[in-house]
């Protein structure tokens, strides 16, 4: 088939977003087929794979058993390690991603700091300098009172790192505290050598305007983010912020509620038809493991058909109990 006569609107000379899908099945058939450009386990259980494409996620998974998530492209692909960042590249896409220890580095800023050099540095001496999407995943992230809580040192980190590389905007992005090794931070990002335009949510103040309460360094990031050739959305983490502030405090239901009525402005404001369907990938982010039944329900009967990734993590607000982010292809 001729690549792009499906969507006749698609311009053949943009890049076509990186399908992204949950698959049971084994490490590396997977990695062995056309164009995988990533492929992610979660959790302690997941298998263990010395390919620079695989990257094993310090989440643990609600779902029996906890399906790989896989990137792929329409070209060859080739990856490579360079120090703490493993990498690979295809079709004009890059994947990349760094693993640090904090006892290492200096404390949670001073890692998130570094990641971030170490991922600007890496991506300007490539081709592919739009970085569109950003995963962030430590350890204990609501530890720490006030200002002194450890996300909020990783976002002073993080945009000091950031230097003046995205002076025109963020990316869009995900911040989820895991239960593993919690000096652990994870990073990891997609960029392309086009670039995409970044969606913010007129229900919500946008992140990088929170005001002072929120911490010294408001948090760097976009709300979404159109692809090239405009063929999908990346949905940054979406939780039940209103404005500036948290809503529905101790309340699942109401969260999840308003996490969706956010996704949805989200895919308004970035010119799509509304819902999600089969084609479009979400993860949930859920903080207490007693919910994750409930949050399940929840999706399967607001979201039937989608295919919703349960995972433990925190959100980075303390009183929030869940975030959604994911996919939505055109
Ligand atoms: C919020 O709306 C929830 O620091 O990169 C969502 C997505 C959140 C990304 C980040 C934080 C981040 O403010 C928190």
């Amino acid at each position: 088939m001729i690549q792009g006569c499906e969507n006749p609107q698609i311009d053949p000379l943009l890049r076509r977003a990186p399908r992204v899908s949950y698959r049971i099945g084994d490490t590396a058939s997977v990695l062995e087929e056309a164009g995988t450009l990533a492929v992610f386990g979660f959790g302690a259980g997941s298998p263990a794979a010395d390919d620079p494409r695989y990257l094993r996620v310090a989440l643990e998974g609600f779902d029996a058993p906890v399906p790989l998530e896989v990137w792929q492209v329409d070209a060859p692909v080739h990856c490579g390690v360079d120090g703490a960042l493993h990498w690979s590249t295809g079709g004009g896409w890059l994947f990349a991603a760094i693993d640090l220890d904090e006892r290492e580095h200096g404390g949670p800023s001073a890692t998130a700091r570094l990641a971030y050099e170490q991922l600007h540095r890496f991506v300007t001496a490539r081709d592919m300098q739009h970085v569109l999407r950003i995963w962030n995943y430590l350890g204990a992230i609501n530890h720490g009172e006030g200002d002194a809580e450890r996300y909020k040192h990783f976002c002073s980190g993080r945009a000091i790192g950031m230097g003046d590389f995205f002076v025109e905007g963020f990316p869009a992005a995900t911040a989820i505290g895991h239960h593993g090794d919690e000096h652990r931070l994870q990073v990891y990002l997609l960029a392309c050598d086009q670039p995409g335009e970044r969606v913010e949510n007129p229900r919500q103040v946008s992140a990088w305007r929170y005001p002072r309460q929120y911490g010294r360094t408001p948090p760097s990031f976009a709300r979404a983010m159109v692809l090239p050739a405009r063929d999908a959305l990346a949905i940054s983490g979406t939780a039940a912020v209103v404005g500036h502030a948290s809503a529905h405090q101790d309340d699942l239901d109401a969260q999840l509620g308003e996490t969706l009525t956010n996704l949805e402005a989200l895919l308004s404001n970035a010119g799509m038809a509304a819902g999600f369907n089969t084609h479009s990938p979400l993860k949930a982010y859920v903080r207490h493991a007693t919910d994750a039944a409930r949050v399940r329900e929840f999706v399967q009967s607001r979201l039937p058909g989608v295919p919703v990734l349960l995972l433990h993590g925190d959100i980075c607000r303390s009183e929030l109990l869940v975030e959604i982010d994911g996919w939505r292809y055109v």
